[in-house]
């Protein structure tokens, strides 16, 4: 049997394949796509090509079948929405929802055995109402454990966030190297242009990385840099003529080539138990004493400034936090290297079947990214109600669209400054969140609903005369509600009804 017709018997059999455990990765979130291409993988007579040309004949399947699955969930029903409108609002708003992005907005830049790296397409290729934030891209890395992740440098300025793993990463910054370990809830910067290694030093865990891209020479493209390498990753080393590189390395072609030709196993490969000690640098305050027994030449000094090094979000104190979540926040007064950025990184882990309170923030647009849980988000956007009524020439729509989008694992949702704002998690379990929130400097979020909300602040007045209803009807309902930022989340939210028509 040719290799074809049995990667036509693997996506047969797969079609059939119903009921399978949720994977708990990234890479390969659909149990489908995983069972694909174990299949591709386990071909023993497929050669390296074959493999992958296998794979990504997965993914191409996958893709396919996911965006049938969403073009028939459109056609069906959504949740029920407080307003009149709502039905006929809910199949228009899912259809063209431009804040929510799940799996197929994701582009695939590296993938091998160890590990891969996903970018979210470009912001403004979903919506223009997203150019505020078209200068920065998101990607994720996932690896297997003990692995190495070839040195590069991009054309961004890079803000990672650790999920999961242990990583050490290595950075060339002029004549100084500097290593840091780092651990769940770190951020770092990692500067334009900067050369950089990294390692998943677990032994069990996958590594997990979130990044925040912001390109330095293309407005919302960047690119990566590989300076060592052969066939794969192939090293920038090799665009250049044979003159200029005998002349810059002083040494013949035929001893370069034998250099740049061997690495074949790509951009993330598995690195052994030895090599991942000797490339653990602890520099963290508190164990630099360690530093003469690591096996580190004295000659490249290793940094232990807290300028270049992590900050870890979850070692910072809750800036809100009770039985329906905790929020952890950090800003430029915590971290000195969001400044420039004028970046707010925020991690929310909402309790199963909580809610945050609507709020909206002053000036900040959020990006966010879910790192685990279901559940869902609802928002009021003005934009959407506006560029529907212009082309149906009705004046009695509603003036906000309700904005609804499902959440999962992977999927990436933006909020736009000034718009309100609820997320929800799902009975099942918790869901973790990780923002990046750009215009943070002078930023204020303000509740909406819950103590502190920003209607029990007005005037007896003011409160009259906007409602147009007697006060003590304006607090019966705006200070009903005690709960601070996480709240209880509404019961029937299993059948999607989130709100009941009074
Ligand atoms: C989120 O909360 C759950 C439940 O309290 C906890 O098990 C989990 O570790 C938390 N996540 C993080 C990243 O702290
Ligand atoms: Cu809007």
């Amino acid at each position: 049997m040719g290799w074809k017709s049995k990667l036509c018997t693997v996506l047969l059999l797969l079609s059939v394949l119903l009921a399978v455990n949720a994977s708990l990765d990234y890479t390969e979130k659909d149990p489908e796509l995983k069972q694909c291409k174990d299949q591709c993988r386990h071909q023993r007579s497929f050669d390296q090509q074959q493999r992958q040309h296998c794979e990504q004949r997965c993914d191409d399947y996958i893709k396919q079948k996911r965006k049938q699955e969403k073009q028939q969930r459109e056609g069906g029903e959504g949740g029920t929405s407080f307003n009149k409108y709502d039905q006929e609002q809910q199949q228009q708003q899912q259809q063209q929802n431009p804040y929510l992005f799940e799996d197929e907005d994701f582009e695939t830049e590296i993938e091998t055995e160890q590990g891969r790296v996903q970018v979210l397409q470009k912001f403004t290729e979903k919506s223009n109402l997203l150019r505020g934030i078209e200068n920065f891209r998101i990607g994720v890395l996932v690896t297997k454990p003990h692995s190495f992740i070839a040195p590069h440098h991009l054309d961004a300025d890079c803000v990672l966030f650790v999920f999961q793993g242990r990583p050490t990463i290595t950075m060339v910054r002029g004549e100084k190297r500097e290593s840091h370990d780092l651990e769940r809830g770190d951020i770092l910067r990692v500067p334009a242009g900067t050369p950089v290694y990294m390692i998943n030093r677990d032994e069990n865990e996958k590594l997990i990385i979130v990044e925040l891209l912001h390109p330095v020479s293309l407005p919302d493209h960047f690119e990566a840099f590989y300076e060592g390498g052969g066939e794969k990753p192939e090293s920038f080393f090799k665009a250049f003529s044979r003159e200029v590189v005998e002349a810059a390395f002083k040494t013949e072609t035929d001893e370069l080539e034998k250099l740049f030709r061997q690495q074949r196993q790509g951009r993330i490969v598995r690195a052994s138990k030895q090599q991942i000690e000797k490339l653990s640098h602890p520099t963290r305050h508190g164990r630099e004493g360690f530093w003469p027994f690591h096996g580190d030449e004295p000659s490249t000094p290793i940094s232990t400034s807290s300028k270049t090094g992590p900050f870890n979000l979850f070692k910072k104190h809750p800036s809100q936090s009770n039985q329906h979540g905790r929020l952890f926040e950090a800003d430029s007064d915590d971290f000195e290297q969001l400044k420039d950025l004028d970046l707010r990184v925020s991690f929310a882990n909402i309790t199963r079947g909580s809610m945050t309170a609507l709020q909206f923030n002053s000036r900040s647009t959020k990006i966010a990214f879910v790192l685990d849980g279901e559940g869902f988000f609802e928002m009021a956007c003005p934009h959407l109600a506006s560029q529907e009524s212009s082309q149906q020439q009705t004046s009695d729509r509603p003036r906000y669209q309700n904005v609804r989008g499902d959440l999962r694992r992977g999927a990436v949702f933006v909020v736009p400054a000034g718009h309100p704002l609820t997320t929800i998690a799902s009975r099942k379990g918790n869901l973790q969140v990780i923002c990046f929130e750009m215009n943070a400097k002078g930023n204020v979020k303000f509740p909406l609903a819950g103590k502190k909300n920003v209607v029990s602040q007005f005037e007896r007045e003011a409160k009259e005369l906007a409602f147009g209803v007697p006060v003590t009807e304006v607090d019966r309902i705006f200070n009903k509600q005690t709960g601070e930022f996480f709240l209880e989340g509404p019961n029937n939210q299993e059948q999607g009804r989130l709100w009941s028509v009074v």
